[in-house]
């Protein structure tokens, strides 16, 4: 593990950046040393500042012997050509969610890395990394509490940009709770439906908000999840497990309680950058040592593919106002 993994990254755009930093300014065993992005001006300006070799395109960047790794942090809509792509030269590669926007691209992946005969995909699901979330998993899995039988849960954002429309609160936002609820309760998801209750003031033309996301298990197990990503006040992540015997919560980041000028309170994260800063470091460092070693240790090809096929179901029955099936392929024991 002494070697230092050589990393290409395709997509310089602001969460790229701050894996670049993440990786090379704070984690170990890895170095991002190669840089892609459709902007070929802004591309150079991002190579030049962490000193890294720019490559005219990702397909090229992905090729050259210089780079061992992938990370894919480019639009949505352009992560399943770069993943084919490290898929087709035998690399790793790390994708950030979603793995694509469709569910059968998805399944295309899953069935190029299949025939590679290698795990070569994981995907960028971090808050499976969260010491909170690992915390509800350990309780939910030793059933020490019982069963779970409900969830409610709350996504909540200051505010959103104009290009953000009302399918991105369940594709976008929502797909962090369609693939840690799944992985929270080790079930997969019987149905969806999406209900609308009444809009904020401060929501744009082209997007319902708040919305909420109603799922049932294989077993039975009810989650409610509002987005709510209009407050223009706080960002908040709230994960409520009811067991048959205890109910369980997700904790906030730990701040200080402070008692000055007749009020008491305490800070809260303003975004998830920061929310979840800890489980972007811990998701990386586990990526890079698993990486050296040969592994996928992290949400899998096939666990992208569940959560479209989720999210497919819910942006339907959004769409439609009636309550969806969830049906997947059987899981390929490839995944098992
Ligand atoms: C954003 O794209 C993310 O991935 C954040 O984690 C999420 O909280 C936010 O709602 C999304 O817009």
């Amino acid at each position: 593990m002494a070697k230092e993994l050589k990393i290409g990254i395709v997509g310089t755009g602001a969460i790229g950046r701050t894996h670049i930093e993440r990786i090379n300014n704070k984690l170990s065993g890895g170095k991002v040393v190669a840089c892609a992005d459709q902007n070929a001006d802004f591309c150079k300006s991002v190579a030049e500042k962490y000193g890294l070799k720019a490559f005219e395109t990702g397909e090229e960047m992905i090729a050259s012997p210089e780079v061992e790794a992938v990370i894919v942090t480019t639009l949505d809509p352009f992560h399943a050509e770069y993943v084919l792509a490290a898929i087709a030269a035998g690399k790793p590669v790390f994708c950030e969610k979603p793995l694509a926007p469709e569910a059968e691209t998805c399944k295309k992946i899953v069935d190029a890395e299949m025939a590679s005969g290698k795990h070569l995909v994981q995907v960028g699901f971090m808050r499976r990394y969260d010491a909170g979330y690992k915390q509800l998993k350990e309780a939910i899995r030793s059933r020490k509490y019982g069963e779970p039988l409900m969830l409610h849960c709350a996504h909540r954002n200051p505010g959103v940009d104009t290009n953000y429309d009302t399918p991105m609160e369940v594709e976008n936002s929502m797909i962090h709770e369609i693939d840690v609820l799944r992985w929270l309760l080790g079930e997969d998801y019987a149905t969806a439906e999406v209900v609308f209750p009444k809009k904020t003031r401060k929501a744009h033309e082209n997007l319902q908000d708040p919305q909420i996301m109603i799922l049932t298990t294989k077993s039975g197990v009810r989650i409610d999840v509002e987005a709510f990503v209009c407050t223009g006040h706080c960002y908040q992540i709230k994960c409520e497990v009811c067991c048959e015997d205890a109910i369980l919560n997700l904790p906030e980041s730990p701040t200080i309680n402070v008692c000055a000028e007749a009020h008491v309170g305490h800070d809260i994260d303003a975004d998830w950058s920061t929310r979840f800063a800890d489980a972007y470091d811990t998701e990386f460092q586990e990526w890079i040592n698993s990486t050296k070693e040969g592994r996928v240790d992290g949400p899998t090809a096939w666990d992208g593919y569940a959560g479209q096929v989720a999210a497919a179901a819910a942006s339907k029955a959004r769409d439609t106002q009636s309550v969806v099936e969830i049906v997947y392929d059987p899981m390929p024991a490839f995944y098992q």
